[in-house]
């Protein structure tokens, strides 16, 4: 397989006059094609067979022990301008950045094969679906990409009919953490990425082109690119919302996505749409849309069992590959909290011992189609994708955030996001556990000065006839002990619950600074272990604790200067006036 395209044919070339492959291969996203290369990682080690009896055609990677999670500190976003990447990204001018990364790539593939990825993010049909092709010289990124998204021959022949597409060329290299960049030119559409086989790093239709470069693309065609799941929830009665739900990394954005309604909730159903990235547009009638540009997930193992996410549980026991989980003595993949089974093997492949830390890397991934997932909604192919009834974000705090609140208005809301903080966790390389500020959890992932960003979420809302409604949520608060206050999984369900019908005009709530709040009887918690005052902390908030955060959301928002939206200055002093 070739192609037609001249572009991509001397792209190719110029790439392979670089890294000096010894063959290249075009990947046409064929069955025969994934099981060849299968059987070529299984034959060289890249890939261990798990106990097929049990986990059918299910295979384990264990990654260098210095690459299993994403490297904000190597991660740079390079603008002509550097007030355009923003201080929430860290720069490099394009020729230096492209002259630092070619030295890297110079014959790089030598005796290895290099891979044409062709890709599709987002359903084949859909005008809101965009194209890419990467380069790599890894069998792992292939076989990953082709579960993450559409990938092969379609996506080639909409490349074909001469729709532009995101270039990206990764190596791993030598996977030396001294030789690792994640490099963005948004200007160019291009990504070029050095030294890791990490998802998040390698696998670069995900964060690196539907995030970091979709959400420059989308400011310059008026969408947003989010770090959203999509849940569809429907009623007993048939009625279904979309909600579009911002969390940081590892907060349960995958477990939200797939929750299974619990025994209190008979008649329920929640359909995922996606797990982790939305692409929402606003249609010719003025409603915002999402689609999912991926087509797999890749979750976070640690965690996954019967009772948390039965969904997930259930999906990966065929057709997954795990990175970076222990194995039982049988060969069965092992994890922290799956509720059976005992480790043999670590993650590193070492005899499982207790001063060796966790058996499975807390950042442990599975990755799978989203077909596999037995409440996927068939709308994630629709190509006009689903309407959005609320924006839900979010983060992991012990303490402030209470259960639920809702934003005034778009405006409140997009200050709301813009304030965000959450704990860190696992899925990057740097201290875990420390509050930091995560605007739309987009700390990360968005490729473009953050206050351009806020005016462009500022002018969504204004293109929308009715902005949908948004909403701050917290699982996560604690008691001085450290005990979460609130259940979550399935019973976050329960709040779902009273988003959806304040959207639907049906819940009552309590006018509060920060916004508006459910009162104790206004969320169902009946069958549920959970008494009055433990209610009311949930739901208290705390006047001198909120006039400190947004203090603390001011001096955040100065850092940003005079590119900061007035409307969103604004809109924090009537909060903080409010709290007086
Ligand atoms: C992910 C992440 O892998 O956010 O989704 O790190
Ligand atoms: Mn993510």
């Amino acid at each position: 397989m070739t192609t037609t395209n001249d572009q991509l044919i001397s792209w190719v070339d110029e790439v392979a006059r670089l890294t000096r492959p010894a063959r290249v291969h075009w990947c046409d996203g064929s069955e025969a094609e994934r099981e060849q290369l299968i059987a070529q990682m299984l034959e060289s080690g890249e890939l261990l067979e798990l106990n097929q009896d049990t986990h059918p055609n299910c295979y384990l990677h264990r990654s260098d022990p210095s690459d299993v999670a994403r490297v904000e500190h190597l991660t740079f976003v390079c603008t002509t301008d550097p007030e355009d990447a923003g201080p929430n990204n860290h720069w490099m001018a394009p020729d230096q950045a492209h002259g630092q990364m070619d030295a890297l790539f110079e014959g790089c593939m030598e005796g290895r094969t290099l891979y044409v990825v062709p890709y599709c993010m987002g359903p084949i049909d859909s005008p809101y679906a965009r194209c890419g092709v990467e380069i790599t010289d890894s069998p792992y990124v292939v076989v990953n990409m082709g579960l993450m998204t559409r990938m092969g021959r379609k996506a080639l022949a909409r490349i074909e009919r001469g729709e532009r597409f995101v270039r990206g060329l990764h190596s791993i290299g030598e996977l030396d953490p001294e030789r690792r960049f994640i490099m963005h030119f948004p200007e160019e559409l291009t990504i070029k990425s050095y030294g890791s086989g990490y998802g998040g790093n390698a696998l670069l239709g995900k964060k690196c082109h539907a995030l970091r470069i979709a959400s420059w693309q989308a400011r310059e065609e008026g969408w947003l690119a989010e770090h959203m799941l999509i849940v569809g929830v429907e009623s007993p009665e048939g009625e279904t919302h979309y909600l579009a739900c911002a969390f940081p990394s590892a907060c349960g954005k995958t477990n939200l996505a797939m929750l299974l309604p619990p025994e209190s909730h008979a008649g329920w159903k929640i359909w995922t749409v996606g797990d982790d990235i939305a692409w929402l547009h606003v249609d010719g009638s003025g409603q915002l849309r999402a689609i999912n540009p991926e087509a797999g997930y890749f979750g976070v193992v640690p965690g996954t069992n019967a009772k948390t996410n039965r969904n997930a549980f259930d999906m990966i026991r065929r057709d997954a590959i795990f990175t970076n989980v222990a194995v039982t003595a049988d060969n069965q993949p092992w994890w922290e909290d799956k509720g059976h089974g005992d480790p043999e093997l670590d993650w590193q492949g070492r005899p499982w011992a207790p001063g060796n830390g966790k058996a499975a890397h807390p950042n442990s991934r599975f990755t799978v189609s989203a077909q596999q997932n037995p409440a996927w909604s068939p709308r994630a192919e629709d190509p006009a994708g689903v309407p959005i009834s609320a924006i839900v974000f979010g983060g992991r705090r012990r303490e402030l955030a209470p259960l639920v609140y809702e934003a005034r208005d778009w405006r409140h809301g997009v200050l709301v996001g813009a304030g965000m903080a959450s704990e860190t966790t696992a899925a990057a390389t740097a201290q875990v556990g420390v509050v930091r500020r995560d605007p739309m959890a987009m700390k990360p992932f968005c490729g473009y000065n953050f206050a351009d960003y806020w005016s462009h979420w500022l002018s969504i809302g204004e293109r929308t006839t009715t902005p949908p409604k948004v909403f701050h949520v917290n699982w996560f608060r604690q008691n001085g002990e450290g005990r979460f206050l609130w259940p979550g999984f399935g019973e976050n369900l329960r709040v779902l619950r009273w988003i959806i019908d304040r959207c639907a005009g049906r819940a009552e709530a309590r006018d509060t600074a920060i916004g508006w709040l459910p009162g104790p009887t206004d969320i169902d918690v009946e069958g549920l272990d959970i008494d009055p005052q433990t209610l009311e902390s949930l739901l208290a908030v705390d006047a001198p604790a909120w006039r400190e955060e947004l203090t603390q959301i001011g001096d955040y928002l100065d850092g940003f200067g005079d590119r900061v939206p007035e409307a969103l200055r604004e809109v924090r002093e009537q909060v903080l006036a409010r709290l007086k």
